[in-house]
């Protein structure tokens, strides 16, 4: 890596401070920049001003100034070579400042990815590859990746720059007032995902003003491999006479980063609303400061082991002996189904084993679709991309294909775990350099090309290799778990207590983690679950961190939540005695006969006692279908589970009307979902999922209650730009048409020209506008002024859940209908006029 100079490389160990500049954005709309009009080009028409702003920080102390380059992506600037002249243009300005350091800024490329945007994870890393290339031409001491609130995007990022360039890469997201960012990402996931990654840098910009910063970088701080950097705002943008202007002046900017650097920021600057004063105050406040020059990186750092995804983080605190569950079953070894579901490219099963696992209690979920027959490469990242999008929890990469773990990781949203390295030499250098790369934690089996040695301290000696070239790649030791490997008691009985040394060994002679898949050791015995179980104890007494186990069979529930009371994970045994406080001994005869008459008791007195405990059980039995009723339809809503619910919504509508199906089980649970998403339960994702459990139930109504067909009229119906809420929409089209109307669907987030286009050229006479939140009810208001001027005998009714009687009056439309009965009524009686 290029780092400039001495001064530069203490700040990267930790060991210096270094001051950033403050706002570009806002001072330059200070300066007379339009609205609309994009600030990059600058650089080029007008570099006086652009160094006159460099040359202002500079002169107040900054040690760094950034480019005015946030938005230079082909995306936004039209072309490669765009960018390049920009980037050009912009470090010489910041070069002509005389500033010690030019950070070269990259900003967020103001697309969202796929599943909920367009964008595919190749593209946006094609966009950002553009800049760092050019970066690469200039003279940029430092490339700042800032303002992110997508992991994956500033993944993009981070690898875009680590691919083109060899610069220090300095990394800050963006959160939202309840501490994450809009798709669920919190403080410590991107902590260890950035540290994974190998930043210089990492921490926080913009968001909220340098108090509420405190408590965000405090959630960082134990999760950072390297020094921590804010630049927060100078406050929230507050409204005076129609003016933006913010509330934190320079002194108390300056105070309040005091309270950051108490935490362990080294690296401070300002984000929108500071000024060259708020960075002169800061400089003060760091002057008389020190740093202890034996400090490490962050000294704040907590050697623990941590993965997580996008939305969790699976973490065991060093010295603990807190344990995690990784879910088997997404392996098809001895799965029939799973290999069928796998040749058939049924990604949907492969969700459900997911989500099953994730409600039984796994913590991490094991992904391997190694079948000779399937393109590996191509299905693992595609299944660990829906089932990450279906799932919160972590995901543990498992294949023995090198180019497939690559790819998987590679678009990954957090930090997987990697299953598995061995300590033959081919696969160390092979799967090594993939997970430091990418910083994922990875799983190292005890076996050579000589095999799986008998005796532990042979075992160990393969571990000691593995560990070894792991530190050589630069994997940290918490990052290291090794397997030890279970064989078979029936066969290979004077094993299995070498096995039990073995992890014992590498725990206290080594120090890191261990993981297990402990089912094979009662292989070719009877009651497989028992000995399953047993070992499963045994092996936790020794040091077992991560058991890799089927979370579906209670007997390893029972010996995991056993264990959690007596390692102390499960503080005040809290969760056992909740879980297990009414069950009953299994051993226990007398209490399951006591069980059973009460329960034909019950059912005798009509009681529905049996069935509300059938409706709690925590999971399936495997394989077998949920029954399908209301309550497994809202199950299904709830968890965003899109496989079952064909079958579960056919086996409604077998009692209920459709539209009875869509009112009173469709709709409720949307609206549970919504205020789960309000108070922050729930992020995009789960929306998401959400919706689309409903539009498969949705077409199932639409399939078993076809229209009625005829054409008693023309209705247009639009969901309005901005917004792409559709599922309510959908519903009045379906009805409108079974109601014989013909309806021209224009889908959603349509333009007011658009939908006035349609109406003029195919002279409609009823349009429908739909609206789901406050901030699109303008753009309706929009079309309907356009729609009196251009089609003025058309009559327009409106909905949505946002919209009420009142606001239907006051953007001008003539029918508000609060559902979709009452929008056929509309149409009946308009068109029966
Ligand atoms: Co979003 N969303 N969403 N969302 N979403 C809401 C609307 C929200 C209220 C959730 C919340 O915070 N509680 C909130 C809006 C807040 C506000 O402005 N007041 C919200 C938000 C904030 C967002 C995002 C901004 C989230 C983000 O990105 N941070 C984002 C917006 C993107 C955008 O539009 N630009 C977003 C995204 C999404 C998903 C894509 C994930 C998904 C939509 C998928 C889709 O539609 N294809 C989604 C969902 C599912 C919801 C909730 C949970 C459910 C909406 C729904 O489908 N309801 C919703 C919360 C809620 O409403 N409880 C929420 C069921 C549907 C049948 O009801 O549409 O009202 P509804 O239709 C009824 C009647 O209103 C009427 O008939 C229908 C049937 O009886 N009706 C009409 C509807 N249109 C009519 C037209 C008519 C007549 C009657 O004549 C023409």
């Amino acid at each position: 890596m290029k780092i400039t100079d001495t001064y530069l490389e203490r700040v990267i160990a930790g060991k210096e401070f270094l001051v950033f500049d403050g706002a570009m954005g806002t001072m330059l709309q200070t300066a007379g920049l339009k609205a609309g009009e994009l600030p990059e080009w600058l650089c080029i028409n007008n570099p006086t001003l652009i160094q006159s702003v460099h040359a202002a920080y500079v002169d107040a102390g900054a040690q760094v100034v950034t480019t005015n380059t946030f938005g230079a992506s082909v995306r936004k600037l039209g072309s490669e070579q765009a960018v390049c002249e920009i980037y050009q243009a912009a470090v010489s300005c910041a070069r002509a400042s005389g500033a010690r350091y030019v950070a070269a800024d990259i900003g967020p490329t103001g697309a969202l990815l796929a599943p909920l945007g367009t964008m595919d994870f190749d593209e946006v890393y094609d966009q950002f590859a553009i800049q760092a290339k050019a970066i690469a031409q200039t003279q940029a001491d430092i490339v700042v990746i800032e303002t992110m609130a997508d992991l994956l995007e500033m993944k993009a990022a981070i690898l875009a720059v680590k691919e083109h360039t060899d610069l220090p890469i300095f990394a800050t997201m963006t959160f939202g007032e309840d501490g994450r960012t809009f798709l669920g990402t919190s403080p410590e996931i991107a902590s260890i995902t950035l540290s994974g990654l190998g930043v210089q840098a990492l921490g926080i910009n913009c968001s909220l003003g340098p108090d509420e910063l405190v408590h965000l970088l405090a959630k960082m701080a134990p999760f950072a491999r390297v020094p921590l950097m804010v630049q927060a705002n100078a406050g929230l943008p507050q409204m005076r006479n129609g003016e933006t202007y913010f509330d934190i002046g320079p002194k108390k900017y300056a105070s309040s980063v005091k309270g950051l650097l108490d935490i362990g920021a080294t690296v401070v600057g300002g984000c929108c609303g500071t000024t060259p004063e708020h960075i002169r105050s800061v400089v003060e406040v760091i002057h008389q400061r020190a740093l202890d020059s034996d400090r490490s990186q962050n000294p704040y750092y907590e050697e623990s082991f941590c993965i997580c995804s996008s939305q969790r983080v699976v973490a065991l605190k060093k010295a603990s002996k807190e344990v995690a569950i990784v879910g088997e079953r997404i392996n098809p070894t001895g799965k029939p189904r799973l290999k069928e579901a796998l040749r058939t490219n049924n990604l949907d099963y492969l969700v459900g084993e997911a989500l099953d696992q994730a409600e039984c209690g796994a913590d991490i979920l094991d992904v391997n679709v190694g079948l000779p027959e399937i393109d590996e490469v191509a299905l693992l990242s595609q299944a660990a991309d829906v089932i990450a999008a279906a799932s919160p929890l972590p995901l543990q990469i498992d294949s023995g294909d090198p180019v497939a773990i690559e790819r998987a990781v590679r678009r990954y949203s957090g930090k997987p775990l990697i299953n598995s390295v061995n300590a033959k030499a081919s696969s160390l250098e092979a799967i090594l350099p993939i997970a430091a790369k990418y910083g994922c934690a990875v799983v190292g089996l005890t076996l050579d090309e000589k095999g799986i040695p008998d005796a532990a301290d042979d075992r160990f000696a393969l571990a000691c290799r593995i560990v070894e070239r792991a530190y050589a790649y630069g994997i940290p030791k918490e990052d290291i778990v090794i397997d030890c490997l279970t064989m078979a008691a029936s066969t290979n009985q004077d094993q299995v207590t070498e096995i039990l040394k073995a992890i014992m060994r590498v725990k206290a002679e080594l120090g890191v983690r261990t993981t297990l898949g402990v089912s094979n050791i009662s292989f070719g015995l009877p009651q497989r679950e028992m000995i399953n179980a047993h070992f499963l104890t045994a092996a936790f007494g020794v040091g077992l961190d991560l058991p890799i186990l089927n979370p579906k069979a209670k007997r390893y529930r029972d010996a995991v939540a056993t264990w959690r009371v007596l390692c102390a994970q499960d503080q005040g045994a809290q969760a056992f005695i909740e879980h297990y406080a009414q069950a009953i001994d299994p051993y226990d005869e007398s209490a399951f006969q006591k069980r059973a008459s009460q329960a034909v008791s019950d059912e005798m007195q009509g009681s529905d006692s049996a069935s509300t405990l059938d409706q709690k059980a925590p999971c399936r039995i495997d394989g077998s279908p949920y029954a399908a009723d209301a309550l497994t339809v809202r199950h299904l809503i709830l968890t965003g589970r899109k496989a079952d619910m064909t079958s579960a919504t056919e086996a409604l509508l077998g009692n209920h009307e459709p539209l009875e199906v869509i009112d009173e089980y469709f709709i409720p649970v949307l609206d549970e979902v919504g205020a789960k998403f309000e108070v922050g339960e729930f992020f995009l994702p789960q929306l998401m999922a959400s919706a689309e459990a409903v539009k498969i139930g949705f077409d199932v109504v639409k399939r078993l209650a076809p229209a009625a067909g005829g054409d008693k009229g023309v209705v247009a119906l639009a969901t309005v730009a901005g917004d792409i809420h559709d599922i309510g929409k959908n519903i009045v089209k379906m009805l409108l048409e079974n109601y014989g109307y013909r309806v021209v669907d224009l889908g959603r987030d349509v333009s007011p020209r658009d939908i006035v286009d349609v109406v003029v050229q195919k002279q409609v006479h009823l349009v429908g506008l739909s609206a789901l939140m406050t901030t699109t009810v303008r753009a309706m208001e929009e079309t309907i002024r356009l729609l009196r001027l251009e089609a003025p005998q058309t009559k327009i009714m409106v909905g949505g859940a946002v919209l009420t009687p009142e606001y239907s009056d006051m953007v001008g439309a003539d029918f508000y209908a609060k559902d979709a009965a009452e929008a056929a009524r509309i149409a009946e009686d308009f068109f029966g006029a």
